[in-house]
């Protein structure tokens, strides 16, 4: 939603509230369920009821936000569908050079060296163990070709591969009924998705980008890849990762970008 862009709303603009609201649903909605939604009226007083939350239109700006960035989390969880594939595309779409993105310039790419490199795991997982990316390797792989949407403003189709996500969490013996999965990266970046997107069949710990090893910029050792959510909640350059029900937040995250941040 892009509510959080207007956060100098000198009082609550219900009308860009309800509307966006609005937006929201009827995109995650089935069609069958869009179809009645579109006869009805949204009101503050509805999206209260939808959100849990009490919204008057006497609130200040910054609980009204608050309320609906809860409120998008909560809807965009729940309509969440762990089935719906986000699209493919061709050998012959792929955006070439890939676009690159961090919170610094391409002159800091943090480095990672192979040599030494072991992933760790840890929080509500049955095995700790470290992972090298030989051990990665010898897994399962899949290829995506998927577009990656950045909220700047741009979007890119690429082609990683790697492990079904799902499949490693299983191998590691993740507590599958746990929130939250959080990364950590090279530099200083971390975010955290949920479990229903973390187990959803497009959910890739890539480990090659266009069939090469990940450069160091898009990510090496490797950035888990979700087509189903936008570009800052993929995390590259990933050095731990735990399972947790406590909410980890992320960089950006954190500085009010919402974060179940689908796509
Ligand atoms: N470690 C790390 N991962 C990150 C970021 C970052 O700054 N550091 N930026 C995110 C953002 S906002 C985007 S759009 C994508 C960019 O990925 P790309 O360089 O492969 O295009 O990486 C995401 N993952
Ligand atoms: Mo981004």
């Amino acid at each position: 939603m892009n509510l959080f862009k207007r956060r100098v709303l000198p009082h609550i603009d219900a009308d860009a509230v309800l509307l966006d609201a609005r937006k929201l649903l009827e995109k995650r909605m089935a069609p069958a369920a869009r179809r009645d939604f579109l006869r009805t009226s949204l009101t503050l007083g509805g999206l209260s009821l939808l959100t849990g939350c009490s919204i008057s239109d006497h609130e200040d700006v910054e609980a009204v936000l608050g309320h609906i960035s809860r409120f998008n989390d909560h809807a965009q969880g729940w309509l969440f569908d762990p089935n719906r594939l986000a699209p493919t595309y061709g050998e012959a779409e792929i955006t070439r050079p890939f676009p690159f993105n961090a919170y610094y310039g391409e002159d800091e790419v943090r480095v990672v060296k192979e040599d030494g490199y072991r992933l760790e795991v840890t929080g509500l997982v049955a095995d700790k163990q470290r992972w090298t990316l030989d051990a990665l390797r010898a897994m399962p792989q899949q290829e995506q070709i998927t577009r990656h949407i950045c909220v700047e403003g741009w979007s890119a189709i690429g082609r990683w591969g790697g492990v079904p996500f799902a499949h490693f969490l299983r191998r590691i013996g993740a507590d599958l009924s746990a929130k939250y999965v959080g990364f950590k990266c090279a530099d200083d970046y971390f975010t955290s998705i949920d479990m229903a997107t973390a187990l959803h069949p497009q959910t890739l710990l890539a480990l090659t980008c266009d069939g090469a090893p990940l450069p160091p910029k898009y990510g090496f050792p490797m950035k888990l890849r979700m087509p189903t959510k936008l570009g800052y909640k993929n995390p590259k350059n990933i050095m731990a990762m735990f399972v947790t029900n406590t909410y980890p937040g992320g960089y950006w995250e954190d500085q009010g970008y919402n974060w179940f941040g689908g796509s």
